[in-house]
């Protein structure tokens, strides 16, 4: 599908200031800029209700977006530690034909903790329609309900990876069965951790950079020739 969508992409300063969020921002802005899309970025966490990691906060952050974008035909979740690596692959050619509702590529990880989420997406990048459905679905994940069960469950070791087992878990229920379309291996979320995944190539569109700390991931930002200033991935493309 190639024709032009209103489509807002979000995501969050966690406010460490650390080089690599200041990177991700420029990459995030900049690709919305050449490509006519909405940003919104949550950076005040006080407004919400207190949550006990990051992650939690995932949620009541993409619900403000479509809140204060409601007009958008999709919302594009990135994580602050994933980047557009070409600036010219538009979002549209992600959207499968038909009626679905939220795209999600498989998860970096193999069993690593045997959660739900090890046999499922990664909730590091996320397509949202907007759909009553998905606003139903993202609400109900923002609710203190859901953060109180996925606390619970976690204190309890079912699940490990907080947003994205409640994503998994919730999208198994009622009337939210086969709310997730899989469109994994399309260079829409592509990685290179330190687990020994090594997934990306050049040209694809966005590569998340899960499993390394803050420097890790900057080195790879640099070993892929990624130009900071432009958000280019550079002629030697490849480490
Ligand atoms: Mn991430």
């Amino acid at each position: 599908m190639d024709e032009k969508k209103k489509i807002c992409v979000v995501s969050m300063e966690n406010h460490t200031g650390h080089l690599l969020y200041i990177v991700a921002h420029a990459n995030h802005v900049e690709y919305c800029r050449r490509n006519g899309y909405e940003y919104y970025e949550a950076n005040d966490f006080s407004k919400y209700p207190e949550r006990d990691h990051a992650h939690w906060y995932k949620f009541p952050v993409i619900h403000d977006a479509m809140q204060s974008h409601p007009d958008m035909d999709y919302y594009l979740w990135i994580d602050m530690d994933a980047v557009f690596t070409n600036m010219d692959e538009r979002l549209e050619q992600f959207i499968p034909d038909g009626d679905a509702q939220i795209l999600m590529s498989n998860d970096c990880k193999g069993g690593r903790h045997g959660s739900l989420a090890d046999r499922g997406y990664c909730s590091g990048v996320v397509m949202l329609r907007n759909t009553e459905l998905v606003r139903s679905f993202i609400e109900e994940l923002s609710s203190e309900l859901m953060y109180n069960l996925g606390q619970r469950c976690e204190k309890a070791g079912i699940i490990h990876y907080r947003d994205q087992d409640m994503i998994t878990f919730l999208a198994q229920v009622g009337c939210y069965k086969g709310i997730i379309t899989d469109i994994s291996g399309k260079g829409f979320q592509s990685y290179i951790n330190n687990m020994g995944v090594d997934q990306w190539d050049k040209g694809d569109c966005i590569l998340h950079l899960c499993g390394h700390g803050f420097g890790g991931k900057l080195d790879i930002l640099k070993k892929i020739g990624y130009d900071l200033s432009t958000g280019e991935v550079g002629l030697n493309g490849r480490p």
